[in-house]
């Protein structure tokens, strides 16, 4: 005979999957009434718009969970980016900086060198909320205070993570550079999954609608550059070039922010540069554990690390393609005060953004 345990678990379990069947034919209707565009990863699969951003029904299912089930501390920090703005090193920066004296300095006790930035700071859409609706995040967050990313966009975060006091380091990247970041990634992926090349003429046109994962670009950075400037204690704005140009000073502005300045005497014992080597493009991708594997999507960890270099969009984009973009950023940055760097060189004319 059955206790009443085990007849408890059998009703809960017919709960959740009642629960789960009616989640599923929710999800089901809404991906009926919204718009939807084909994925540049494939042409059978699709993006659907939901609270002004495209993203692929298994996304969306994760990021509605993530949405109604998360509950932030105070003391939570997230990781925000858009996609190809440099998230990989900016989890890397913020996990060594935040933790850093949670283990030794010696290099065989650093978690980067064993597991990947993406597996030491996870996105909650694209992988913890993937496949649970409630998952662990004490066991999930191993280290404390709790580090996660995402790359939903400012206004869809969940509440409360807007509403507590928890703190969001943002990161962007000049559009040129991010979008054949992206074109060059999703080429891999097609590559990898057998279906036909997507040519730069058909993504641009993509990316000028704003119709890939998490766009448009242009709101997506402007809904953290407002919500940065009304509140700057609560969200970091920074820039992928900016990193690039002088990273020593960025990451003691990133410490500053976390609460965790770096000391006189780290600075003396050089703890600074150590981290920026640690975390930087070259050590990074040389390492196995970033050369083998798959990300949590079923993405190569490989494929996460390509150049690397601000600029790398003079070598792709057509003349036309440039101007075209060029009036894109005019008008959607117009009088927001947000610029981008487009060379590494510094130039007069290389900050656009038309403030
Ligand atoms: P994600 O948003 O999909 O997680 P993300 O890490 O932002 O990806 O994008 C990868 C880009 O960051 C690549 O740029 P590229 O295609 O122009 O080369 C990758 O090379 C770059 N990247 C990865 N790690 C680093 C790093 N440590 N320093 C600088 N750039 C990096």
């Amino acid at each position: 005979m059955m206790d009443i345990a085990e007849i408890s678990k059998i009703k809960l379990g017919s709960q959740t999957q009642h629960a789960e069947k009616s989640w599923d034919d929710e999800l089901q209707q809404l991906l009926q009434t919204v718009p939807k565009e084909e994925s540049w990863l494939s042409a059978n699969g699709g993006v659907y718009l939901y609270q002004g951003f495209w993203c692929s029904a298994r996304g969306l299912k994760s990021v509605i969970s993530f949405q109604r089930h998360f509950q932030a501390f105070d003391s939570d920090v997230v990781v925000a980016t858009f996609p190809k703005c440099g998230t990989t090193w900016l989890k890397a920066l913020t996990f060594s900086t935040l933790y850093r004296t949670q283990f030794a300095r010696d290099e065989i006790e650093n978690p980067l060198l064993n597991f990947t930035p993406h597996q030491l700071v996870r996105f909650m859409e694209l992988d913890v909320y993937l496949e649970n609706p409630f998952p662990d995040l004490e066991n999930i967050c191993v280290y404390k205070p709790r580090l996660f990313a995402t790359h939903i966009p400012f206004a869809s975060l969940p509440t409360s993570i807007k509403d507590s006091k928890c703190k969001i380091v943002y990161m962007c990247r000049n559009p040129m550079d991010m979008f054949i970041s992206l074109w060059n990634f999703i080429s891999k992926l097609r590559y990898q999954s057998q279906e036909p090349p997507l040519s730069l003429d058909e993504a641009f046109d993509k990316f000028y609608r704003g119709t890939y994962a998490f766009g448009p670009f242009f709101e997506h950075v402007l809904g953290y550059w407002k919500a940065s400037q009304e509140n700057p204690n609560k969200i970091l704005f920074l820039k992928y070039e900016d990193l690039k140009e002088d990273i020593s000073c960025q990451l003691k502005h990133l410490a500053m922010f976390l609460g965790v300045p770096f000391t006189e005497e780290e600075e003396k014992q050089g703890v600074v540069e150590e981290i920026a080597n640690i975390c930087s493009f070259e050590e990074l991708k040389e390492l196995g554990v970033n050369n083998k594997g798959l990300h949590a999507f079923g993405v190569p960890n490989e494929i996460f690390f390509g150049k690397g270099k601000v600029g790398d969009w003079s070598n792709y984009l057509t003349p036309s393609m440039v101007e075209r973009m060029e009036k894109l950023i005019q008008e959607k940055l117009v009088n927001s005060g947000l610029t981008f760097k487009f060379s590494s060189e510094t130039s007069q004319d290389e900050n656009v953004g038309f403030a």
